[in-house]
């Protein structure tokens, strides 16, 4: 066996906001691959809009350094649980992972998903605590965690001997020794030279697994992997082995690596390196791309299944086709059908609610406007037995909500697994939860624990279905006509429960335009006005006692509706409704499922 002595590959894992990104950002600036001119800014790989917008990153990427003559090639990951299935299948490119934890919060569920992922494919573990600069950082305490749980993980004991890197990302300084003065990033960089084996090549013609794709307007797919063996050169003919054992031949068109913000076209690369090419028109994640004279596949990449599926329609709302730029099931089928490759109805799966609200808003703000159903949980049959998908629930909060939150957890099925308390009010529970007990927890939590609390999940596993969970939230209020709402009419249904929207908004009968104190559901005209007689005046007098509405983001929206009901999305708005939208159909609907029943 040979090895590219040259070249280090790294990947980035940690819980959500534990700094993997800002950590990038040091890396990037301190090795000089900007001019000292540029301005780049803080999370420069967060470079995609809505990852800026919300703060968090959603996709892995590459990029890479040079230091001291050796190219470190580095993948930034997503933290949060909803885009595991990325770092699952990036961390193939690696042989060295970078894990981060967060010198406050010590290791959080996720950081055990990505290190558990890690070691079991061999990846050299650095350990990095970070946000070492915060005042209440309890460095020593939060290594005891790490070093237990790679007790637990370790699948060999020389996982167990890793090297400490104390960081702090944004002032972009490391120490290996805890309470000593860091000055730059050096010694991290020193660190992943040392201990990170470089990549193990072997000769031969060309191999590559596919790891990641990407796509650009000009160039079309980009597929991207390290090379295992043998080189690549523009132009060459190549074979890619897919799933399903098919053949298909293909000439590289370019050869791309990394180096900071940019991708170089390369006239060819070798073993060792990350690289991505283009040409191919059809290629898939976990396909292997190899020299025609000896074409075999490298084992796939095996990514944990999806959870929960919804279902995208057209906008059948009576507003369909004002908004949106594309709407027919034909525009909808097709973007789908880029977004998932393989799956070409239109239930759509994913990882979490998360992932799917991405999904969702990207397009969107692409022009579609279309409806979608509630998420949920995808059970299987293993055997003729029926199982569902079990998560494992931790939620970080006060004292003061323990019980309200085990009350709502019960009957959500879930069970109390542990409980801790730091003594000073601040309590960690976790439950084992079915992912459809998930469903529509969030924003419950959040309203019931008053912002006060961080919920984190993970995929445990599938086991056996435990019955139907009866749904526990309050009824809706449903518009009864199509008109404008008005203050005297939303003033009206304020005293049914909370509003969702501001008077002046177009709405049509069937629209959720609130939620009711009670269980049922109830019809409420919003458009309604006070009578004739001195309407104006009437209505701004109203109008200054009305609350503010209680606005639903996508992602809260999706959490809100159930079954019998729809989130219509345009790139304007965002509406909830019932699916039946007259009360005379909803009154049917009841009656005749009563009569189902008793049958
Ligand atoms: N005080 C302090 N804050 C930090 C440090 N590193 C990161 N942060 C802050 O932590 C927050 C999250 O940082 P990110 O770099 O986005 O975290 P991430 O791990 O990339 O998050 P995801 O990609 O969404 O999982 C930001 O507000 C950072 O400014 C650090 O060393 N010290
Ligand atoms: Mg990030």
């Amino acid at each position: 066996m040979n090895y590219r002595n040259n070249i280090r590959n790294i990947a980035i894992i940690a819980h959500v906001d534990h700094g993997k990104t800002t950590l990038v950002d040091a890396m990037l600036k301190q090795s000089k691959v900007f001019r000292d001119s540029q301005k780049v800014g803080e999370l420069i790989m967060d470079q995609n809009a809505l990852e800026r917008e919300k703060g968090i990153t959603i996709m892995a990427k590459n990029t890479a350094v040079i230091y001291r003559g050796v190219k470190i090639n580095i993948i930034d990951t997503p933290g949060h649980a909803d885009f595991s299935g990325e770092v699952e299948r990036v961390i193939n490119m690696a042989e060295g992972c970078l894990l981060l934890v967060d010198s406050i919060e010590g290791p959080m569920p996720q950081t055990k998903f990505v290190l558990r992922q890690a070691l079991q494919k061999g990846l050299r573990p650095i350990v990095v605590i970070n946000k070492i600069d915060r005042r209440n950082s309890r460095v020593a305490e939060v290594l005891k965690l790490t070093e237990d749980l790679f007790l637990k993980l370790a699948t060999s004991t020389d996982q167990l001997d890793f090297p400490v890197v104390y960081v702090s990302a944004t002032e972009g300084t490391a120490v290996t020794e805890p309470d000593t003065e860091g000055k730059d990033i050096a010694p991290l960089f020193e660190c992943i030279l040392e201990k990170v084996p470089p990549p193990q090549i072997e000769s031969g013609p060309f191999q590559m697994l596919v790891s990641n794709l990407d796509y650009d307007s000009h160039k079309g797919k980009i597929a991207i992997g390290r090379i295992r063996r043998g080189k690549v050169a523009a132009h060459d003919p190549v074979v890619c082995l897919s799933a399903d054992g098919s053949l298909r031949h293909y000439q590289i068109s370019e050869i791309l690596t990394y180096l900071g913000l940019k991708r170089l076209e390369v006239a060819e690369a070798e073993a060792g390196d990350i690289v991505a090419v283009t040409g191919l028109e059809k290629v898939s994640i976990g396909d292997t791309i190899a020299g025609p004279e000896q074409p075999e596949a490298l084992p796939r990449i095996e990514i944990g299944e999806p959870t929960v599926e919804m279902t995208f329609g057209v906008n059948t709302s009576p507003f369909a086709g004002r908004e949106g730029r594309f709407s027919t099931t034909r525009q909808l089928r097709a973007r789908l059908y880029r977004a998932l490759e393989t799956n070409l109805s239109l239930r759509v799966k994913g990882r979490g609610e998360l992932h799917l609200a991405i999904l969702i808003e990207t397009m969107r703000r692409e022009g579609y406007e279309f409806e979608v159903s509630r998420p949920e949980a995808i059970t299987k049959l293993i055997n003729g037995n029926l199982v569902e998908p079990v998560e494992a629930l931790t939620l970080d909060t006060k004292e003061e909500y323990v019980g309200v939150l085990t009350e709502m957890l019960s009957s959500r099925q879930a069970q109390l697994a542990d409980m801790c308390n730091d003594g000073r009010d601040n309590i960690r529970l976790e439950f084992r939860i079915t992912t459809k007990g998930l469903i529509g927890f969030r924003s419950a939590f959040l309203t019931a624990t008053r912002g006060e609390g961080i919920m984190n999940t993970t995929f445990l596993g599938y086991e056996d279905w435990r019955g139907p969970i009866v749904s526990t939230r309050s009824g809706a209020l449903v518009a009864s006509e199509q008109g404008i709402a008005v203050s005297y009419g939303l003033n009206n249904a304020q005293g049914r429960g909370l509003t969702f929207i501001e008077p002046g908004t177009l709405v049509y009968e069937g629209m959720i335009v609130g939620m009711n104190t009670r269980s049922q559901d109830m019809a409420v005209n919003v458009c309604k006005e006070k009578k004739k007689t001195n309407m104006r005046s009437s209505t701004a007098d109203i109008s200054v006692k009305l609350t503010p509405p209680v606005q639903l983001s996508l992602e809260q929206a999706i959490d809100f509706i159930n079954r019998d009901e729809l989130v219509e999305v345009t790139p304007k708005n965002i509406r909830l409704r019932k699916k039946l939208l007259t009360q005379a159909q909803r009154l049917r609907d009841v009656s005749s499922a009563r009569r189902s029943i008793k049958q």
